[in-house]
């Protein structure tokens, strides 16, 4: 009965009897928006990811091609992701009707029966059905990497587990001591199992090594793993492709470090170690309830009325979707999903006019602290393990509103035999901001004006293993664009909470456990095309200046900016700091419409939402692999061979990263170039008892806006319908639609006609 609550919360119930008509509604393959099925039938854009059948093809012809087994020594594919061509062919295609560019897969290939093993990518095409392949740049230089880069799999996991399974056979009686449970074969019925955080470098003689950590025994009662946390931790090495070669180099327990597994039982038997008084607490009873989303003890707020206020469209949906494009009020998109970085659109215009070639999530990093293995070492590059890969089924009316759109995703990553389709993982909506966009009410001239606030929201959320990113890209009908990330999901918690901690690294959530003190931050590619690809960097510093009235005397500070065309790649880049505010506006000099009405350079600005700064140095250690967050903006040159300012394999040897944006930034002349505009922004989250179960989105934004800078001659907005004058002279204003809800209910109101979209509860895979 969804549609009798909205309309009650409208009108109230009263008029409820007179509503006969149903609201225009749109939608395909009855509501669930596109279906990968859908998909297949369009013919693929140069934008359109690939499909099921697409990347089947791909696994074919490399099983084929490369001999591919899924095992460390043989040759396996551990993702596969359109390659969007060269933009010079894509551009000569679009802009100028060109040849349509070949359709390509770029391939990640983990050579293990090579000698000497190595990672590699590989171009396969022309799909739907390949014949060729070749292998590909990385960087600017590489076509392979060595071996202990490569991401981490599936293949990795046997390994783990042997020697996790070795260690448990020697820690038997200290894991039934320590945490009354087992590990393991014959572990029932008090199971404690294992977590893998990251992997990393840690010497030239471990050159690769895979951190985990144990979670206590859990039963159904109590959901969240992540938020139960042992206070045991091991390093594994992993050197070689063979996993009887690596060996644990490290246990932590509690604040203790031991060099073997041997080591830690001969401590633990003798029966005056101090390691005896470490006692792990659990919870009991309701406080299990801390990690779940279970209904917790006692009244429930809004009992009597548990659906609060839900929009619906009294004209029907005003966007619209084909294959991956979406139209909507003059904007039109094409909507993509790396399964590395995350979501990416292309070719995005405003009335016509191209304003952003490329506008892609890059990295999501998560940078920990704390005095454990895993704290204390775990920088994590979320592109690594999955972001787009990780995009999961959203929920209808509530990751979404009712009157949201569904686009199916299909990844291939984390060395899957078979790509996974992620059902209605996009969703698109349009929703009223409840504020108007532009607004005055004037007394002394008797009259009110208004443009009521839109948006168009493309989300997906990623749920990487304990985390769940919320991206957005959110456009507005005056022309900004504005993407954005929530953040939630369970924090890293960890296991051995001491007292000092509370004022050093986290507090605790629960006995033993505690929060971890880190940095998120996401790094996003913009490759803005302001009225053609030649554009510069227009800098706005704000600053001040003494004046005088001539003959007053009083002399005041009052403001001023300077404006300045940038020259070189350097002269762009922002790092924040609160006493030189700074922003760059990117324009084009030349062409036949670049200045507007009123002689000024149409442009777009950037503007930051979340201004922070990375702490870990530039260039030093493993900050040599952060170069994506030295700076909140940047733009450097366009270049083919410089596609993204991260690559998934740094998180394997972040001080060696085969990719760092500090290397683009060269001092290459910036004027007049394709530029591309590399943004990052952040946050510290301190974690707190209020991060139980999860982290609220409420307050943890990212983000940043792209908006109209005397792009056009006046506020875009003004051109919508749902603009509203009322004053005394325009008696036939505002427009019906003002009072279409209240004043004549017969004529205007409709009964909402929600699509009914389903819950699978077909779990991903992976
Ligand atoms: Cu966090």
């Amino acid at each position: 009965m969804a549609f009798i609550v909205a309309v009650a919360t409208l009108l109230g119930a009263s008029v409820v009897a007179a509503q006969t008509t149903r609201c225009p509604s749109w939608g395909v393959a009855n509501g669930q928006g596109v279906t990968e099925r859908d998909r297949a039938a369009v013919e693929p854009g140069v934008f359109t990811e690939l499909s099921d059948a697409e990347l089947r093809a791909v696994i074919a012809y490399l099983g084929r091609a490369l001999k591919t087994e899924p095992a460390l020594y043989r040759n396996f594919i551990h993702g596969a992701w359109l390659e969007v061509p060269p933009k010079s062919e894509v551009l000569n295609y679009l802009d100028n009707n060109g040849p349509k560019p070949q359709r390509r897969a770029r391939a990640i290939v983990v050579m293990g029966a090579s000698n000497p093993p190595v990672v590699q990518e590989v171009l396969v095409g022309p799909l739907p059905n390949p014949t060729q392949h070749s292998f590909a740049l990385i960087n600017r230089t590489a076509t392979s990497l060595p071996f202990n880069l490569r991401p981490h799999s599936g293949a990795d996991i046997p390994g783990q587990i042997y020697h996790l399974t070795s260690m448990a056979a020697v820690l038997k009686t200290f894991f039934r001591e320590a945490f009354g449970a087992a590990y393991g074969d014959g572990c029932e019925p008090n199971c404690m199992y294992d977590n893998y955080a990251t992997v990393g470098w840690l010497s030239d003689q471990i050159p690769r090594a895979v951190w985990l950590w144990f979670v206590r025994p859990l039963n159904t009662a109590s959901d969240g793993n992540f938020l139960h946390p042992l206070p045991l931790q091991v390093a594994i090495a992993q050197n070689g492709q063979n996993p009887e070669n690596w060996r644990i180099v490290k246990i932590w327990f509690w604040g203790n470090w031991f060099d073997s597994a041997e080591a830690l039982a001969a401590e633990w038997a003798n029966p005056n170690s101090k390691l005896r008084a470490l006692k792990v607490k659990y919870p009991t009873g309701s406080e299990m309830l801390y990690s779940a989303f279970k209904q917790r003890p006692g009244p429930r707020r809004g009992e009597r009325q548990p659906i609060g206020p839900i929009q619906f469209e009294p004209y029907g949906r005003r966007f619209t979707i084909t294959g991956n494009k979406v139209s909507w009020l003059g904007w039109e998109m094409n909507v993509g999903n790396k399964p590395t970085s995350g979501p990416r659109l292309w070719d995005i215009r405003f009335k016509g006019d191209r304003i952003v070639y490329e506008l892609s999530m890059q990295e999501e990093m998560a940078a920990y602290g704390g005095d454990d293995i895993v704290q204390s070492h775990t920088v994590f590059l979320d592109s690594h393990w999955g972001v787009g890969a990780s995009v999961r089924e959203l929920v209808h009316g509530v990751d979404c509103p009712l009157t949201a759109a569904y686009m199916d995703v299909v990844t291939l990553y984390k060395g899957m035999a078979a790509p996974v389709v992620h059902k209605n993982a996009i969703c698109v909506f349009e929703s009223d901001q409840n504020v108007a966009a532009l607004r005055h009410y004037d007394y002394a001239f008797k009259y009110y004006g208004a443009v009521k606030s839109h948006v168009l929201t493309v989300r997906a959320v990623s749920e990487v293993y304990n985390y769940d990113y919320i991206c957005d890209f959110n456009f507005y009908v005056d022309g900004t664009i504005e993407p954005r990330v929530q953040t939630s999901g369970y924090i890293q918690a960890a296991g051995g909470f001491r007292p000092y901690m509370r004022n050093k690294f986290g507090y605790p959530l629960m006995y033993n456990v505690s929060g971890s003190i880190h940095t998120h931050l996401i790094a996003w590619k913009v490759d803005m095309d302001i009225l053609g690809t030649r554009n510069s960097i227009n800098m706005h510093t704000i600053g001040l200046q003494k004046t005088t009235i001539p003959g007053l005397g009083l002399s005041v500070w009052n403001h001023k900016y300077d404006a300045k065309i940038c020259e070189k790649e350097d002269e762009t880049g922002i790092k924040y700091d609160a006493n030189k505010p700074q922003f760059p506006v990117f324009v084009s000099e030349n062409g036949p419409r670049n200045l507007n009405k009123w002689g000024s350079l149409r442009g777009y600005k950037f503007m930051p939402k979340s201004v922070m700064h990375n702490l870990i140095p530039e260039g030093e250690g493993w900050g040599a692999g952060l170069g994506f967050a030295n700076w909140g903006f940047i733009a450097t040159v366009r270049k083919d061979n410089e596609p993204d300012s991260s690559v998934i394999y740094s998180q394997a040897d972040l001080a060696h990263a085969p990719v760092r944006l500090q290397t683009f930034v060269d001092g290459e002349a910036a004027r007049n170039q394709d530029l591309v505009a590399w943004v990052s922004s952040g946050l510290y989250h301190i974690p707190i008892s209020e991060d139980a179960p999860v982290t609220p989105t409420v307050y943890n934004h990212l983000g940043f806006m792209l908006v109209p800078f005397n792009y056009h001659n006046e506020n875009a907005a003004m051109d919508m319908a749902d603009r509203f004058q009322i004053d005394d002279q325009a008696p036939e204003e505002p427009p019906v639609q003002l009072y279409a809800y209240t004043d004549q209910p017969n004529k205007y109101q409709c009964i909402p006609s929600f699509d009914k979209v389903t819950f699978s509860k077909v779990w991903d895979a992976n």
